[in-house]
């Protein structure tokens, strides 16, 4: 009998669920969700807004997205913001995510002309978010670039650090009154790479050889200035703070050999480093190895210089060290060959400097997209990683979601999406059992949006959006229900299930 008590005792201690309910969330940590301007608002050209690169493709190039369709309407937030900050209080969120329209401030992306409905579209959503004790946090931008910018090279063009830094003022002199955090650029591998060195996001140029690698250097400069004139004129009477956001998936070795893990080490450089080594590193500048590489192969090619624009001293100077927080937007994780499964890549390009191959491991959940898969713990494998080379900062998680398709046919029950944001929550809690200066998280999405090239073929929602109905109704899904339950209680309970889909707002939200 004794001998029974003592076994069922040592079950109990050894059962993980029971043992993960204990660990808790500080109070103060940031629970909220994230959105992007041209993914959620709609009326393109409502109001005095200027063209971007998005209206600009999708208007004359409908066929790049999967199912023909575009933002012109997306979830009509500049028509529902109230119903946003409605669920965004039935959620019980303690911050929101959400990013500024270039063009709908400055219609021509330059400063000398600024849409007074723009600045008070704005204000009316902060000042709601506010009423309600909703942190708000502000993106300047989310990948929608002024068209007239664009037509003057965009991110090619040094000058667009200046461009950026003059719309940056308006921003700040605007809302930074009431907004303590503004992230300048949400994912610059997506910006650069995506839209200058591929053609995966627009203004899909192509440029293979140089493009991602001129559009880094441009990019990392324009957040700087951005930095400091906040650091310079702003902070000293707001008070907030200034960072960017970076996406860092994980690449791992796929084989423990030496060739594996450098291949992963330069994959690595290649999808975050060059952009978040200039600033987060202690040395400045691009990383060593991945640098090294483009030089060389630059040279066997024929250039009579790197195609990688290499910083000067006084320049790397400049840009090292101005983020007040490192911004992560994570969903996933690779395992990364020398030899497999590699190309066929365009010569020359990043995917060619690079030179690695890479895949899901088989047996990691998948989810709408390509290139989603629950793979394990990997928020804490990343974050563990950046904390040793970028010395401690302050991290916050600005994005992390999942993707269900479109026609699944019960999308309210998303079972999986539970799954992944449950995994989620255990690999946040083992960055701060390790003293990781983990201060927030937001998940991806609040609702259901226009997914860029998957056009509203993949949702990432905790609300679902009817995009067939005028009224673009929302619907939270199961995980809203999860999601609301983790916030409120600061802990994971694997038992909770909701008792009904009805959502409600609890007292004092
Ligand atoms: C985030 O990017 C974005 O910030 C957000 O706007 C977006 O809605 C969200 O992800 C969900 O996608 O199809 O193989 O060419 C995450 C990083 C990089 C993920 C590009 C999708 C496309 C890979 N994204 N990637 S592929």
């Amino acid at each position: 009998m004794k001998l029974l008590v003592v076994l069922s005792l040592v079950a109990v201690a050894c059962n993980a669920s029971i043992v993960r309910q204990q660990r808790r969330f500080p109070d103060d940590f940031l629970f909220g969700t994230a959105t992007a301007s041209y993914q959620i608002e709609g009326a393109w050209d409502e109001d005095g807004k200027g063209e971007n690169i998005w209206d600009y493709m999708v208007h004359n190039t409908p066929e790049v997205i999967r199912d023909l369709s575009n933002g012109d309407i997306a979830a009509d937030s500049y028509h529902n913001y109230k119903r946003d900050v409605e669920m965004m209080r039935e959620l019980g969120l303690d911050a929101y995510r959400f990013s500024l329209s270039w063009a709908r401030i400055l219609p021509t992306g330059m400063a000398n002309e600024v849409n007074p409905a723009g600045i008070a579209f704005y204000n009316n959503y902060i000042d709601e978010m506010l009423k309600y004790n909703i942190t708000p946090l502000i993106t300047l931008y989310h990948w929608d670039l002024p068209q007239k910018l664009q037509e003057l090279g965009g991110f090619a063009n040094p000058l667009i650090s200046d461009w950026f830094e003059d719309y940056a003022r308006v921003v700040f002199e605007n809302f930074g009154d009431r907004v303590k955090m503004f992230i300048t650029f949400n994912e610059p591998r997506e910006i650069c790479f995506e839209g200058y060195g591929s053609a995966t996001k627009a203004p899909i140029l192509n440029a293979t050889a140089m493009g991602a690698y001129l559009c880094a250097k441009n990019l990392v400069t324009a957040h700087a200035k951005a930095y400091y004139l906040y650091d310079r004129e702003f902070r000293p009477v707001q008070g907030g703070q200034c960072g960017i956001t970076i996406s860092v998936n994980w690449f791992g070795p796929a084989t423990p050999t030496p060739e594996d893990e450098m291949a992963a080490e330069l994959r690595r450089q290649g999808e975050w480093g060059i952009y978040a080594h200039p600033i987060f590193s202690a040395e400045g500048g691009f990383p060593k190895e991945l640098s090294d590489k483009i030089a060389e192969k630059s040279a066997q090619q024929g250039y009579p210089w790197s195609r990688l624009p290499e910083f000067t001293e006084e320049e790397k100077a400049f840009v090292r060290g101005t983020s007040d927080l490192i911004g992560v937007n994570h969903y996933t994780a690779f395992l990364v060959s020398a030899t497999e499964r590699k190309g066929p890549y365009p010569v020359p390009s990043l995917l060619d400097d690079v030179d690695t191959g890479s895949w899901a491991d088989d047996s990691w959940l998948k989810s709408a997209s390509a290139w989603l898969t629950l793979a394990p713990n990997s928020i804490h494998t990343a974050l563990t990683h950046l904390n040793n080379l970028y010395n401690k900062p302050v991290f916050y998680i600005t994005e992390n979601g999942w993707s269900t398709d479109e026609s699944r046919e019960n999308s309210l029950i998303d079972d999986d999406r539970i799954q992944y944001y449950r995994a989620s929550m255990e690999s946040l809690l083992n960055c701060l059992d390790d003293g990781i200066n983990l201060k927030g998280y937001m998940a991806w999405s609040l609702m259901d949006n226009f997914e860029w090239m998957e056009g509203y073929i993949e949702r990432f929602g905790l609300y679902e959006v009817d995009f067939s109905d005028p009224a673009r109704t929302r619907t939270p899904r199961k995980a809203a229900f999860v999601y609301k339950h983790i916030i409120k209680h600061r802990v994971v309970d694997y038992e909770y299930e909701p008792e009904t889909m009805v959502m409600t707002i609890d007292e004092g939200h």
